[in-house]
Formats: structure tokens, C-alpha cells, sequence
């Protein structure tokens, strides 16, 4: 058994949730907030069988695309030593990936 832990941007969710739930993977779907943008995206725990776990990324692979989105700022330190907040761009997903190993799984 395998834990896939996928973070992927919020507008990519519902389908992701939608094609896993049709292929008959089982997911929870937490809300979650990017450490660097500071903006909401959606962590997804699929349980599955190892040797399902490709048929998994594939779905994640053709469902979740990647974006170009602005920082709301950032501040960095100029030569004088003084700050300076300059937006800029950076390239997100399209879904940031764990796969781990699971010890033991069960409903009690
Ligand atoms: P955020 O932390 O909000 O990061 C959004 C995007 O900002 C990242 O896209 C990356 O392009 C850029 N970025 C992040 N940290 C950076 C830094 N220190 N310097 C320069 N640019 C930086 P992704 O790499 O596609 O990540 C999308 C989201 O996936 C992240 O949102 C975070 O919530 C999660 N994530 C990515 N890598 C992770 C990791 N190693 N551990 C835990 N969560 C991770």
C-alpha cells in the first residue's frame, strides 16, 4: 500500500477529485496554503495499491497544468541595505508529488 500525497492549485481539484472518484481510487481532500505565495491550494491523500500508483500520477499528470502567477511581494535587501518589495513571477504545478509507504492501513 502506498500513500500519494499530491499538492495541486485549487482550480485543478474538483476534476482531479472527479476522475479519481470515476477510476475508483479513494481520496480525502484537504485545504491547504503554499508556505511561499501564501495562497490557497488543495492537498489531495489517495491510498492505493502500489502497483496502481502509476495509473494514479497518470491522472494527476493529464488533469493538472501548470501556471505562471505573480507573488504578492517580496521583500528584498537593495546594496544600500534598505527593502524593497518587488512583486515577480513564478511557475506553479502542475501538482507537486509524494509517494510514501504505508505501514499498515485499516478502518477500525
Ligand atoms: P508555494 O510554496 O506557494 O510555492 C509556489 C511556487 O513558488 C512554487 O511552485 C515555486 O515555483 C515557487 N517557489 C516556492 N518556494 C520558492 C522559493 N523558496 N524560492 C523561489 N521560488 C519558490 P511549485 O514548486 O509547483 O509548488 C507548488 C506548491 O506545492 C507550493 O506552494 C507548496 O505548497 C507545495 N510544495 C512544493 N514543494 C514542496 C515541498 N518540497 N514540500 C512541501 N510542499 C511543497
Amino acid at each position: 500500500m502506498k500513500l500519494v500525497i499530491a499538492i495541486v492549485h485549487d482550480e485543478d481539484s474538483s476534476k482531479l477529485v472527479e476522475q479519481l472518484n470515476k477510476n475508483e481510487f479513494r481520496v480525502t481532500k484537504l485545504a491547504s496554503t503554499g508556505g511561499f505565495l501564501k495562497s490557497g491550494n488543495t492537498t489531495l491523500l489517495i491510498g492505493v495499491e502500489k502497483e496502481k500508483v502509476e495509473s494514479v500520477l497518470e491522472l494527476v499528470r493529464t488533469t493538472c497544468n501548470t501556471r505562471r502567477e505573480i507573488t504578492p511581494s517580496s521583500t528584498l535587501i537593495g546594496e544600500a541595505g534598505g527593502y524593497l518589495s518587488m512583486p515577480f513571477e513564478v511557475t506553479v504545478g502542475g501538482a507537486t508529488v509524494f509517494v510514501i509507504d504505508v505501514e499498515q492501513y485499516m478502518k477500525v
